[in-house]
C-alpha cells in the first residue's frame, strides 16, 4: 500500500500543537530537520516562497514519514551573498564566521574582505585563520593579512596538518557552544580542519546529502556538524565563497562596514563624501599616512564601482 505522499493542510494547527525543529540541510524544496531529540526528518515547506536555510529554527509537523514546515521563526541573522540574479544564503543564527585563508594556495584579499563586508552588514562577527604557517611564506602572508590584525579583526594562525593538537587547542574554546561557519577558499584545509574536529564528519555529510539529493548529483549546501554529543556547538561548512557578490548593500554602506575606513570617517570635507575623488578627504589622507592599506583602499573603490552600477 502506498501513502499518500501530500502534506496535510495547516488549517486548523495551533502553534502550540507544531514541533520545533533545526534545519540541519537544505536543498532546493527539501530540507532536514533535526528535532529537540535528535532524529532527522526530511521536510518541504508548506507555500512557495519560504527558502529554507540551514540554522533556521522552524515549527513544522509530521506528514507520514515526512514533515511540512509551517513557519521559520525569526531569524537572529542571515549570511548570504547577491549579485544581480540571485541571492544565496550560506546560513542563519551565526554566533560567529571563521573565515579560512592558508599561506598556500594564495588566497585573494578581495574575496577575504567581500566575506568580512558581508558578516560585519550581518552583525556577525567574524575571525579570520590562517592555516598552514608551517609552509615557508607564512611570512609574507602574515604582512597580507597585518591590515586586518590592525583594524580589530582577530586572526588565529593554525596548522591543522602539521599540528592538529595544537589548532584544536586554539579553536575548541572559541567553537564550544556556538554556532559557528566555517568559510573560505578551496585548498585552505576546511575538511581538514572539520575532520579533525568532527571524526564522524565525512559520514553525517554524506547521509545528508544523499536524502536531501534523491540520489542525484547535485553540488552540495551548507552541511551542519554538531561539536559534541550534547549538542551544544556546531560547526558548519558551505561552498560557494568565490563570486562573493555584495549587491544587498548600498555603495555608502561600505565604509561603516570596513573597520579600517570606518575609523578615519568624519573629517571629509563633505559630510557625503564618496572618498573617491572629492578633495579634502579624510579616507585618503589616511590612506596617504599609511593608516588605510593600499590594498584595502584598492578594495573599497572596485566595490564602490561595482555597487554603483544599475541594478535591475
Ligand atoms: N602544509 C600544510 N598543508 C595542510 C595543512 N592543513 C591542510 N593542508 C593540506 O591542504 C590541502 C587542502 O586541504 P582541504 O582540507 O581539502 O581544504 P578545503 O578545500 O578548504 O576543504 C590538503 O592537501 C591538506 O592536506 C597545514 O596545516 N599545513
Ligand atoms: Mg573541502
Ligand atoms: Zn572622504
Amino acid at each position: 500500500m502506498t501513502r499518500d505522499p501530500r502534506p496535510r493542510p495547516a488549517r486548523g494547527v495551533s502553534e502550540g500543537e507544531l514541533d520545533i525543529g533545526l534545519v540541519v540541510g537544505a536543498h532546493g524544496r527539501h530540507a532536514m530537520v533535526e528535532t529537540p531529540d535528535g532524529e532527522r526528518v526530511l521536510c518541504h515547506p508548506r507555500g512557495k516562497k519560504s527558502e529554507l536555510v540551514v540554522g533556521d529554527r522552524v515549527r513544522w509537523q509530521r506528514a507520514g514519514d515526512e514533515g511540512v514546515v509551517e513557519r521559520v521563526e525569526p531569524r537572529r541573522n542571515l549570511l548570504f551573498r547577491q549579485d544581480e540574479w540571485r541571492t544565496k544564503s550560506f546560513a542563519a543564527n551565526l554566533d560567529g564566521l571563521l573565515m579560512m585563508v592558508a599561506v598556500d594556495p594564495p588566497f585573494s584579499e578581495s574575496q577575504l574582505t567581500r566575506a568580512l563586508i558581508a558578516a560585519a552588514a550581518a552583525g556577525i562577527p567574524a575571525t579570520i585563520v590562517l592555516n598552514k604557517v608551517d609552509l615557508a611564506a607564512a611570512d609574507a602572508v602574515r604582512q597580507r593579512l597585518a591590515p586586518y590584525v590592525a583594524m580589530g579583526t582577530e586572526v588565529l594562525e593554525l596548522q591543522v596538518k602539521a599540528d592538529p593538537e595544537g589548532a584544536l587547542a586554539l579553536l575548541r574554546p572559541r567553537l564550544a557552544g556556538r554556532t559557528t561557519l566555517i568559510l573560505g577558499p578551496s585548498g585552505a584545509g576546511k575538511s581538514t580542519l572539520i575532520n579533525r574536529l568532527v571524526p564522524e564528519a565525512r559520514a553525517a555529510e554524506g547521509e545528508i546529502s544523499v536524502a536531501l539529493a534523491s540520489g542525484r548529483h547535485t553540488t552540495t549546501t551548507t552541511t551542519w556538524y554538531w561539536l559534541d554529543a550534547d549538542r551544544s556547538g556546531a560547526v558548519m561548512d558551505s561552498p560557494g565563497f568565490q563570486e562573493f557578490g555584495l549587491r544587498q548593500i548600498e555603495p555608502m554602506q561600505l565604509a561603516t562596514l570596513m573597520p579600517d575606513l570606518a575609523a578615519e570617517r568624519g573629517h571629509c570635507r563633505f559630510h557625503n563624501c564618496t572618498h573617491r575623488d572629492e578633495p579634502q578627504c579624510g579616507l585618503r589622507a589616511a590612506m596617504e599616512a599609511g593608516r588605510i592599506s593600499a590594498s584595502r583602499w584598492r578594495i573599497y573603490h572596485e566595490l564602490f564601482a561595482e555597487l554603483s552600477q544599475q541594478r535591475w
